[in-house]
């Protein structure tokens, strides 16, 4: 295998050592193959908010087995998850499923064109969509991590229609709209960044996109792969009450298995095959375990409290690094929202991939190595976001903290 590993971040090529190969799961935790016990802050990079293997999603599962792993047809499961996810979006009245996030980010991306009879892209600079060709450019996640220059393979011509922006700067998107008029098909954006650190919007830069993208007759649509019932239920197009036009989804509403979902308005959604001419498809999409545990994980989302829950917790873990690293005399911004978060080893205020730059990554790397040390599982990278889950403990956390505050004495 490449460097060791099924996918680039998780080699430790940028903190350092190697990667720990892991043998099972469970809440909170995760167990190495020598038997460590990790408090886990990667949750499967994003889908484990329940905590990992819950016991409701596995027994859905199990039952969900002895009926078959995949029909190659349509599955009841498929309805009950597509209107799970049209009633809690407010952006989605029609859905597709598909197998990941970078399948669902290349089939918006071919919406987008085919229903604006236009070629050009807007992305921001340190958002990542996948690894999709036209995606490729000035990409966060394993890009940024490794920081590669864009990738090779990756013909000039796929992305000269691949405009970037610095998140953050609507003036940056005004220009682009104004260089190319009538030639964009729409802006998309992870709507809280976390593939590149944790940023977050600043106050009117979604409504600001909404309203750009209104003006020109263009589509915004919020790549929330990572926020999808994350930042909330409805995803961050509920917590900052931003209708996009079309969303793309995955992680979550996969509950740990391989998922991913596009949807939007229905008169947009309706361009696709068979419904419309625009052609996207795939052997085991909407398949019936996946469909399971995207239900199920829904379903232990739903009840009351659970996001005041994830919230507070990941405040107190953020307000406890933050304040661990400035007791060791460490420049340090950090920020979380509902079960997201992430810390720059820097002076903030970090608004956007440049400033996000300025982060002490090697500083990181010590740190991270330490953390594990003491047995706190943190993304091999200084350039993705941190996720809790409804299984961290107060106990938890506060071990967490206590492993922060003796790491950061550990590398002064
Ligand atoms: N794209 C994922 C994080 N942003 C990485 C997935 C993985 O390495 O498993």
């Amino acid at each position: 295998m490449p460097g060791g590993v099924s996918s680039p971040v998780r080699a430790f090529k940028s903190v350092g050592g190697q990667p720990i190969v892991f043998d099972r799961v469970k809440g909170p935790y995760a167990w190495d193959v020598d038997g460590n016990r990790f408090i886990d802050y990667v949750g499967s990079w994003g889908p484990a908010i329940c905590g990992h293997s819950h016991p409701d999603v596995t027994a859905a599962l199990q039952e969900a087995l002895e009926k078959g792993t995949s029909f190659g047809a349509p599955c009841e499961l498929e309805n009950r998850l597509a209107s799970m996810v049209i009633d809690a979006v407010p952006s989605v009245e029609m859905v597709r499923f598909v197998n990941s996030g970078t399948e669902a980010c290349m089939a918006v991306l071919r919406l987008m064109r085919a229903f604006t009879g236009r070629d050009k892209v807007i992305k921001f600079e340190g958002c990542y969509h996948g690894h999709a060709d036209m995606f490729l450019v000035k990409a966060g996640s394993g890009v940024a991590t490794l920081g590669l220059p864009d990738s090779p393979g990756v013909p000039r011509s796929t992305t000269a229609n691949t405009l970037t922006a610095p998140y953050n700067d609507l003036e940056a998107v005004k220009e682009l709209f104004a260089e190319n008029p009538d030639a964009i098909s729409g802006v998309i954006l992870e709507p809280v960044v976390g593939n590149a650190g944790f940023i977050t919007p600043e106050p009117g830069f979604l409504e600001g996109l909404r309203e750009l993208t209104k003006e020109n007759g263009a589509l915004l649509v919020f790549d929330e792969v990572m926020t999808g019932f994350r930042i909330s239920y409805g995803g961050a197009q509920e917590r900052f009450g931003v209708t996009p036009d079309l969303t793309t989804m995955g992680k979550v509403i996969g509950g740990g298995l391989p998922v991913g979902a596009y949807g939007g308005k229905a008169e947009i959604m309706s361009m696709v095959a068979p419904a419309g001419p625009m052609y996207q498809a795939g052997t085991l999409s909407g398949n019936p375990l996946a469909m399971t545990a995207g239900i199920k994980t829904l379903e232990l989302l739903s009840q009351e409290g659970t996001y005041d829950r994830l919230e507070l917790l990941t405040n107190r873990l953020i307000e406890g690094i933050v304040d661990c690293a400035k007791s060791a005399g460490f420049e340090i911004t950090g920020s979380s929202i509902s079960a997201m978060f992430g810390f720059y080893l820097c002076q903030g205020p970090v608004r956007n991939f440049e400033e996000a730059k300025a982060s002490d990554t090697e500083r990181f790397g010590k740190l991270h190595r330490e953390m594990l040390n003491r047995g706190v599982y943190l993304a091999p990278s200084a350039f993705e976001a941190g996720f809790t889950s409804l299984a961290h403990s107060d106990d938890d956390i506060d071990a967490t903290i206590q492993a922060f505050r003796d790491s950061f004495e550990a590398i002064k």
